[in-house]
Order: C-alpha cells, then structure tokens, then sequence
C-alpha cells in the first residue's frame, strides 16, 4: 500500500496545483518586489512590475536569476525578510567560487522538513524506522534537511553525520537502522566495507536508502541494492531552492516528484533560455512559491534532466524529474565533444566495475587528453598483465562507443582511489581554459 505524507498536497489534481501555484506566485513576485532591491531593478530593466504576473502563464516573463547574481549579492542582497526573523542558515561548498548562502525562517524551515518527510514517507519510512542519517551536518543541507524530515515522520533519528565507517556500519547493526540516507558513492562504499567485513544482505538491517545530492546511474543503484539488499531511493535538491527533498522518488521509481505545491518547475535550453515543451531535455529552473527569507524567482539550476506530466501509478499527482544526467557546468568539452562523467559511469558499471574512478582531463601539445583510472574488485585483481591488457582495450572500445572519442584507460589496484564520505570527486581538470 503507497503511503504519504500530505496525500492531500501530494495526489491534488493538476488543475488544483496550477491554481495554486498562479496564486502563490502572485505572492511571492510581491514579497520579492516590496522586499529585495536586487529584484525590483531586475524586473524593472525587464519593464514589469507585480501586476504583470497573473498567474503561471506569466512566469516566463520574469528575469532569471542565477548563480552569479548570488555570488554578486553575496551576503546579504537576496534576503526577502528582517535578519531578526532568520534562524538558520546553510551554504553551498563554494568549490568553484564564492560560497552561496541560503537563508531560512521557522516557516522555510517547516516546508522544507514536510518536503523531506514526504521523501521518507514514500520510500517506505513510517514512525517505527530508525533513519540513519550520514549526509554531512553542518553548512551542507544534506544532514540537517534529512534529520528535520526524519523527526517530522517521527523516526528514530540517528544524527550520525560523515564518515566513521567502522562506527556507521556498528551503530547500524547495534541500533538496527532501517533506513541509510548518505550520498550514493557513501552507500557504495559502506556496501563495500560490509562486504569487506562479511556481512551478506541477510545481516543488514536496513530495508531501503534514501540517496542524492549527486548524480548516480541506475547501474549503481542496483550494485547498492544489491550489496546492502534494500531499495535504494533517489532524493535531489539544492541549497539555494531549501535542500534535499525539492524532488523525491516514489515506490514506481519512475522519475523524482518535484513538491510542485512549493516550486514551479521548467525545463529551458540553456543557450537561449527558451522554454522547452514538456519531455524536452534541458536545463531545469525553479521559481518558489513560499519561501519568505530566501525566495527565487527562475533559478537556474545548471541541471541538466527531463519532467515527464505523465500519471503515476503511486497516485502522486506532482511532476516528476528523471535523475538529472549531470550539471551543465560538470559537462566536459574534449577535442570539441561533449562528455558527462554519467556517460563514464554508464560503461564502466556496465563491465562490472563498482564506481571508483577519475577522470583526468588535461591538455597536451593543444590537445585535449582524458584519462580514466578505473578501480578493480579484489574479485578481479591479478597480476596478469595480458589479462588487466585486455580488460583495459575492451573498457576503451566501448567508451569510444559511448563517447565518441577514444579515452585511456589504466586500471589500478583495489582501493587506491581515495573513496569520499560526502559528494565524490570524480573529475580532475587540470587544463588551463
Ligand atoms: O546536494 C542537497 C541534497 C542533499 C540533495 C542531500 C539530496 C540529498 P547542494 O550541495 O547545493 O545541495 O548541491 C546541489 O547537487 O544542483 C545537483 O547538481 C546535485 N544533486 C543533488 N541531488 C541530486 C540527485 C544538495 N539526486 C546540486 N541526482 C544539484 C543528481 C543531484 N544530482
């Protein structure tokens, strides 16, 4: 039997969810324009005022907002609200630049947990579970967005935060944790060391896994599944819209319902920033509909990914997102060709290797070389040097297959690449462009 959350919210009809969302948005274009400066002059270079905005057939004349009017407002230029109503906040790693910082009220923080419980609630989580939390606590959202959702379903909540292995894999079997919630390259790596230590599904306690804030190929999902036996769950956000929990799979695993009562969703071409009809891929955009100390009107993401309005059968009526195939900004250009470490992922997981790898692109003598170290199982580690020979030809065929260019390939020993307890870093850049 599908469970939820706010079934009311969450199987409303499409009509209905239009309707509401033409009245939030009415709201939230006012609230930003009585409030942020910033976005007045922005709607004003674009000629329009609140009245423009009727209902969600205007939204596409509003400006978009991106990550670099972020970095140039940076602290304080967004703020929607007093300082005094702020009570949290969480900011973004800052690995390609300034650190963005997200500001929350008591409210934001309320819709933001009823998002992530809803996340919990549809892959399974009732009162009764033990929610094993190891995102990282702290700036990330990812710790302190899933503890807040676990507590509102009220589960046993197990704030264990990052890393730790040994003490991750102790607590779970002592306490008996029903649900894992970390990135999937964490997951896997648990699985990993559970295997390490024999442990077989059978001796997991955990029934299912709440799993994001990276991107992950469904090949990986079933290595998880199958290591830890669970269903493995995908679970997106971002911390400029709230955190984790904007989109969330059901028990169909067809595609992430977007909390669409919460946020509007489009799909754009990122070149020209034309809307795209629905089950285009393009960039996805968010406008939100109740934030009071952080509200954005057309963000873009950088995330690249279909919608699909299609009905489900979970009985959810919300918008769902198929996992999104990378950032636009990860997309890699080698000797002209576009290249998504997805794409990578896909065939090295299709050969049987667990995804421990990196990519190292460079640029030699003008031209672009991409190297992939590709980590072995112990299963397939030997010193048979025409074996690892061959091995190596097949993983570069079938990535000129998949990628159009030819890579090279080296595999290495087991767990010689450094694994990660948060989001993996799997691309090394080292070209200077
Ligand atoms: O990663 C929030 C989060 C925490 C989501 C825990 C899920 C679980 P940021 O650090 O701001 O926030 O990074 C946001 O991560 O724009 C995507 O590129 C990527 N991302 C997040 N979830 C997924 C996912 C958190 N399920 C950025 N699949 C986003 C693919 C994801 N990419």
């Amino acid at each position: 039997m599908e469970l939820y959350f706010q079934k009311e919210a969450e199987c409303m009809p499409r009509d209905q969810i239009r309707a509401l969302q033409s009245e939030k948005l009415v709201k939230q274009v006012r609230h930003v324009w009585d409030n942020v400066p910033y976005y007045r002059k922005l709607m004003e270079e674009k000629g329009i005022t609140p009245d423009d905005i009727k209902s969600v057939d205007d939204l596409h004349k509003l400006p978009f907002i991106s990550k670099k009017d972020l970095r140039e407002t940076y602290p304080y230029g967004l703020l929607g609200t007093p300082l005094s109503e702020v009570v949290r906040i969480h900011s973004t790693s800052g690995t390609t630049g300034k650190r963005v910082i997200a500001y929350y009220t008591q409210h934001d923080l309320d819709l933001w947990s009823d998002c992530v419980a809803r996340a919990i609630v549809a892959a399974g989580g009732t009162k009764d579970d033990v929610v094993q939390v190891c995102y990282g606590y702290g700036l990330f959202t990812g710790g302190a967005g899933i503890h807040d959702g676990s507590h509102k379903v009220g589960c046993m909540t197990l704030p264990m935060s990052s890393g730790n292995t040994d003490r991750q894999i102790g607590f779970m079997m002592d306490l008996h944790s029903t649900i894992l919630c970390c990135t999937p390259s964490y997951a896997a790596y648990l699985g990993e060391t559970m295997k390490e230590r024999g442990l077989t599904p059978e001796d997991i306690p955990l029934k299912a896994g709440i799993f994001g804030a990276e991107a992950w190929s469904e090949e990986m999902r079933q290595d998880i599944e199958k290591t830890m036996g669970i269903k493995a769950y995908d679970i997106y956000g971002l911390t400029e819209i709230s955190g984790p929990g904007v989109a969330y799979e059901c028990s169909q695993q067809g595609g992430m319902h977007i909390n669409e009562d919460h946020f509007i969703a489009e799909i754009i071409d990122p070149d020209t920033g034309e809307v795209l009809p629905e089950g285009a891929e393009g960039e996805l955009v968010f406008t939100t509909l109740d934030k009071e100390a952080f509200p954005l009107l057309r963000y873009r993401t950088r995330d690249i990914c279909r919608l699909h309005y299609e009905r489900c059968e979970c009985g959810r009526t919300f918008v769902r997102m198929e996992k999104p195939k990378g950032r636009s900004d990860d997309m890699m250009i080698i000797r002209g060709v576009n290249v998504f470490p997805s794409q990578i992922e896909t065939v090295l997981l299709n050969n049987g290797y667990p995804a421990n790898y990196q990519i190292i692109v460079d640029r030699v003598n003008n031209s672009d070389t991409l190297d992939i170290l590709v980590e072995m199982t112990p299963e397939m580690f030997t010193d048979n040097l025409g074996e690892i020979e061959e091995r190596q030809k097949k993983l570069v065929a079938d990535l000129k297959d998949m990628l159009g260019i030819k890579a090279v390939v080296k595999l290495v020993a087991p767990k010689t690449i450094q694994r990660s307890e948060g989001k993996a870093v799997r691309v090394i850049d080292k070209r200077k462009i």
